[in-house]
């Protein structure tokens, strides 16, 4: 009677746990197939797994492919090393003759050292599936790709797959402090439990890992960009090589961010001059030290001289130097040194726009050969939306590698669904004219565009120790999208909504439909409720949550939101023209003659560049004031409409992401009102126009709005 009691207990609690979707799983899902068809039609060509566990690395793939198809197909696998219908053959030409066999030798040279092949065969009869690579890591991801193929539903009877990483190294960045806060992020605690490493490896790290390598990331910088010289001390590398030692069979390397004043914080060094020899040899003998602890370590990120860190010019040296002493450091064993182009000073007079171009340019061709320049996609700092930074195509000689940020700090934070994907495709496939038409971004990061010898992509990581990893369950795709994107910048936003959503949600047509034309819209809506038509950093002082486009009292000019706006009685916007800041100097030609004409100055890019007069006419007919009214109003009633297609799902996906994300949804829809009344009642102050018909009126007063204070935001 008991035990049987206890069984009830325990198939409902199986049933619960079951339904139960709590997000922790992320795309990684492996629930069998519903779909009757599509489960008869792989079980009858998946019926057995051949690789061989020789490596950490093939291991990983080995236990991937095992849990994904057993789960997937609700069968048993078997492993066989013989080849019988129905055989998964993972492996290198070296490990297979069937490999060596069926993969011709274009086929695998094109999968070079990360990538790999997927493809059927006939071998004496027997039909087969091969994913073939020329590296475990390449077979790894091989394997979480065949794994996506059935999760999405994709036909595998007529298989020629061959993908390769378009940018060598893809990389996350985690703004994450040693006492387990994290800059800029919304999704709880650090994920690094520094106090109980390096004894205690948690699951989330292989977890982690695995989720980063079925999207291909092979990089991650633990540690936030104003760094704490902790990091560098023996303990602390310790728990470091703990976490590499956990990632390395999933390809992902460990960096760290480098503190300039380490010689003088941890070494006892008078000065951190790079020119100084003492301080040369101490971070040359701290590179051997991290090399000890691990072999592998990938090399530093740097943020000096930006926003009061220590830097080389300090003591009246270049970026170059610093960058140079660094460099040379990690070289010998290989590293790289990732060197931060985020500066700007208040006490230079000079629009903030322009300063990083006119800091780097200058400093061309004098980098090592192991130094790249991350910079971010936009001149002034992760913005709704921005122009592309100038810096991308102007350095010949240096390579550039992009900054984007997956975590939303202007963007809503954790509360608002926004899909980054399509904002970073408008960045990469951004024309800069360099080399005349076709000049993408993309084309300078990847190299194809130049002979640079180091490719890399960056991503400031969204990811935190809530049970979903990202707070919002939507901030999952960013993370995912960000990484197909680092392997493949040709795919289209569509296509990884699409992936994202049938491996996280469902495979129900329907809902698929909704739930990417929420997606694909998303950025935009936030856009028009937020910074409408080149508006940009009118966020709230120090937090960033919420607008406050008022603000001037903070210390610094170019810290405040009147001097990115700078509305007065005769209109809005920025002049960086000729007549103004010329910041449109440091594009080419193309693209300055067409921004700078304010007839041809795309409509979104309007008040970054120009300061416009209230009544100037736009493209749809509307004065620039009503224009402005229009666009905070079309964005708050898009989320609007956003909310009613969202509760359509309801019986289509599980219960606990469909009520979390409706709750999201009611808070996103209250803070774009809010954002839509507070901006119009202060920039009326200006315009003293009356709001057009048909635009909602601000529920509240002026003052009403500048009084709110949100003293504990997250993430500051
Ligand atoms: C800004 C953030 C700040 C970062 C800085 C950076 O507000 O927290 O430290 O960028 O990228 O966006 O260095």
């Amino acid at each position: 009677m008991r035990k049987a009691l206890l069984i009830v207990l325990l198939a409902t609690y199986m049933s619960l746990r079951l339904n139960a979707e709590d997000g922790y799983r992320l795309w990684l899902r492996y629930d069998r197939i519903s779909n009757p068809t599509l489960l008869s039609a792989y079980r009858s060509q998946i019926s057995s797994l051949s690789i061989e566990k020789n490596s950490p690395t093939l291991t990983a793939a080995h236990d991937e492919l095992l849990t994904g198809l057993e789960g997937l197909l609700g069968m048993k696998i078997n492993l066989h090393t013989s080849i019988i219908n129905g055989t998964l053959l993972i492996g290198t030409p070296n490990q297979s003759k069937t490999v060596a066999n069926n993969v011709s030798r274009t086929e695998i040279e094109k999968a070079g050292k990360q990538g790999f092949v997927i493809k059927n065969a006939l071998i004496n009869g027997k039909k087969i599936i091969l994913v073939a690579a020329n590296t475990d890591i390449g077979l790894l991801y091989g394997s979480f790709h065949f794994i996506r193929l059935l999760q999405t539903g994709k036909p595998i009877s007529n298989l020629h797959i061959i993908s390769s990483p378009l940018i060598e190294n893809r990389i996350l960045n985690h703004w994450d402090n040693l006492n387990r806060t994290v800059e800029r992020g919304y999704a709880g605690s650090s994920i690094w439990d520094w106090h109980r490493l390096p004894g205690y490896i948690d699951q989330r790290y292989k977890d982690y890992a695995r989720a980063n390598a079925s999207i291909g990331i092979n990089g991650t910088v633990l540690t936030n960009v104003n760094a704490n010289a902790l990091v560098l001390s023996g303990m602390y590398l310790e728990k470091c090589a703990a976490l590499a030692a956990t990632f390395r069979p999933y390809g992902i390397r460990v960096y760290l961010t480098a503190r300039f004043s380490a010689p003088v914080e941890l070494g006892g060094l008078k000065t951190a001059d790079p020119l100084d020899e003492k301080v040369k040899q101490w971070w040359k003998d701290k590179a051997a030290e991290i090399y000890r602890h691990i072999p592998d370590f990938g090399g530093f990120l740097v943020k000096a001289n930006s926003e009061g860190q220590p830097g080389p010019q300090n003591y009246g040296r270049t970026h170059a130097d610093g960058a140079n002493m660094l460099a040379d450091a990690v070289a010998p064993f290989g590293g790289i040194v990732m060197w931060r182009a985020f500066v700007y000073s208040n006490e230079t007079p000079d629009d903030r726009f322009k300063q990083a171009y006119n800091e780097f340019k200058p400093l061309d061709g004098l980098f090592r050969k192991n130094v790249v320049l991350q910079v971010k996609n936009g001149p002034i700092d992760f913005q709704p939306r921005e122009p592309f930074h100038p810096l991308f195509g102007a350095m010949k000689q240096t390579p550039l590698m992009m900054e984007f940020q997956i975590t939303q700090e202007y963007l809503g934070q954790a509360t608002h669904l926004v899909f980054l994907p399509v904002m970073f495709k408008e960045v990469l496939d951004a024309d800069t004219y360099i080399n005349g038409k076709g000049s993408t971004v993309a084309k300078f990061i990847d190299g194809s565009s130049g002979n640079q010898n180091l490719s890399a992509m960056a991503g400031v990581a969204n990811i935190g120790s809530d049970r979903n990893w990202t707070g919002h369950p939507f901030g999952q795709a960013n993370w995912y999208g960000y990484g197909r994107l680092a392997w493949d910048h040709r795919l289209s936003s569509t296509d990884i909504a699409e992936e994202w959503i049938r491996q996280t949600f469902t495979n129900d047509a329907g809902a698929i439909s909704t739930i990417k034309n929420i997606m694909l819209r998303s950025h935009e809506m936030l856009v028009n409720y937020m910074t409408p038509l080149g508006l940009n950093h009118i966020m709230g002082n120090g937090h960033h949550y919420g607008p406050s486009p008022w603000s001037a009292n903070l210390p610094r000019a170019d810290w405040n939101p009147v001097y990115y706006h700078r509305a007065d009685s005769a209109g809005i916007g920025f002049d960086r023209t000729s007549t103004g800041s010329n910041a449109l100097s440091q594009y080419a030609q193309t693209v300055r003659t067409k921004w700078e004409n304010i007839a041809s100055c795309p409509e979104e890019y309007l008040l970054w560049f120009h300061h416009v007069s209230w009544n100037h006419k736009m493209k749809s007919g509307r004065t620039l004031w009503e224009e402005l009214c229009y666009k905070y109003n079309e964005g708050v009633d898009s989320i609007q409409s956003v909310q009613r297609q969202w509760k359509q799902l309801s019986s289509r996906i599980d219960k606990q992401r469909f009520a979390e994300v409706a709750m999201l949804l009611g808070i996103q829809v209250e803070e774009a009102t809010w954002w839509r009344d507070a901006c119009l009642s202060y920039f009326q102050t200006f315009s003293r126009q009356p709001i057009p018909r048909g635009v909602g009126e601000p529920r509240h007063s002026l003052d009403y709005y500048k009084s709110l204070r949100f003293p504990y935001a997250p993430g500051n």
